[in-house]
């Protein structure tokens, strides 16, 4: 996982061990193993520019601040090695961050609805089974799960299969239409006792108007609380534009990365935050049920990293 990205900084580890002097010339080095592995790794281009414009930067202050102390105590403190991954590290975090994996609350009666989007196959369904684990376990919730594709003939039996897994209520109209389900499903959450209710809706592209309204027709209707959009994290620079999109006519409130666990070369976690201000608010990181991480920013830093991942 992530061994694309993580190549990069490898080889600018080491490049930089041994080496005396943090200098204009070895940064500029270290900085172009890492640019090639981001690319590599399908970080969006714009992303890539930025991140390594900052690295130069900070890394061009501690060049001057470690001659400095050198002068001063004569000894160094940190290495050239150590000064230039922990700026890295820095940016990392920072590009990703902060951690916000919050959600919103439905005050008053009604139940907190989650609307779930993104593209055919991104794994909307399974994190739509994910999620709703998560807010049972988490949060001490009740969820119905909405099926609202009404496009693709199984999704509403793939719904059902997951409910029962999950020994949950699954809300199905047939011969209706989304909007519809949609609306009905709020009154039945009530009537069931649900107080949060997961719209699972069919997969589209972004360019497919008249779905894309439905998405707004829904959202309209429902109000949900929360509105995530899935993307995979297999599809690189492809799931940025996606997010880009979607959340221009949406206003999605966070991301559900899924497919980490492949061998995805990871750039699209890295460059969601920076393109479109929304955070990452879990990770996908299997098929199974139990496979949702919340979205750590110094995690996935420190995996890219190779320092193994720190918790917290
Ligand atoms: N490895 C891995 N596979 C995943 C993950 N999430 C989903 N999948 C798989 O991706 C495939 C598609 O998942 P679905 O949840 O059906 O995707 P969807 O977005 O609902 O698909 P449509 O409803 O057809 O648009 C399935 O085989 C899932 O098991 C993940 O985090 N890791
Ligand atoms: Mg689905």
């Amino acid at each position: 996982m992530l061994e694309t990205l993580a190549k990069g900084f490898r080889a600018a580890r080491q490049r930089l061990t041994g080496v005396a002097e943090l200098t204009d010339d070895v940064i500029e080095d270290a900085l172009r193993d890492v640019r090639l592995s981001l690319l590599e790794g399908d970080v969006e281009f714009r992303v890539v520019k930025r991140f390594l414009e900052r690295v130069r930067e900070a890394a061009k202050g501690k060049e001057v601040e470690l001659r400095a102390k050198s002068k001063e105590y004569g000894t160094k403190t940190i290495t050239p090695e150590q000064a230039f991954i922990a700026i890295c590290q820095d940016e990392l975090i920072k590009m990703m961050g902060p951690v916000d994996t919050e959600m919103r609350w439905s005050s008053g009666k009604a139940p907190t609805g989650f609307m779930v989007v993104g593209l055919q196959g991104s794994g909307k369904t399974t994190s739509v089974g994910k999620l709703a684990r998560w807010i049972e376990k988490t949060h001490k919730k009740k969820p119905l799960l909405v099926a609202a594709d009404i496009y693709r003939p199984a999704a509403v039996e793939q719904l059902r299969t997951l409910g029962r897994q999950l020994d949950m209520p699954v809300y199905s109209a047939e011969g209706k239409d989304p909007v519809q389900i949609c609306k009905e499903a709020n009154e039945a959450a009530a009537a069931q006792g649900c107080d949060v209710v997961i719209f699972d809706t069919a997969g589209r592209l972004a360019i497919d108007e008249p779905l894309m309204q439905e998405l707004d027709d829904i959202n309209k209707a429902v109000t949900p609380a929360n509105i995530f959009l899935v993307l995979d994290a297999m599809t690189g620079q492809d799931a940025v534009n996606v997010a880009e999109t979607f959340n221009n006519r949406l206003d999605i409130d966070g991301v559900i990365m899924t497919k980490l666990d492949g061998d995805a070369r990871g750039g699209a976690a890295l460059s969601v935050k920076e393109i479109t201000g929304k955070p990452i608010k879990f990770l996908g990181m299997g098929e199974q049920l139990d496979k949702l991480e919340e979205f750590r920013p110094e995690g996935l830093a420190s995996r890219i990293l190779g320092m193994g991942d720190i918790v917290g």
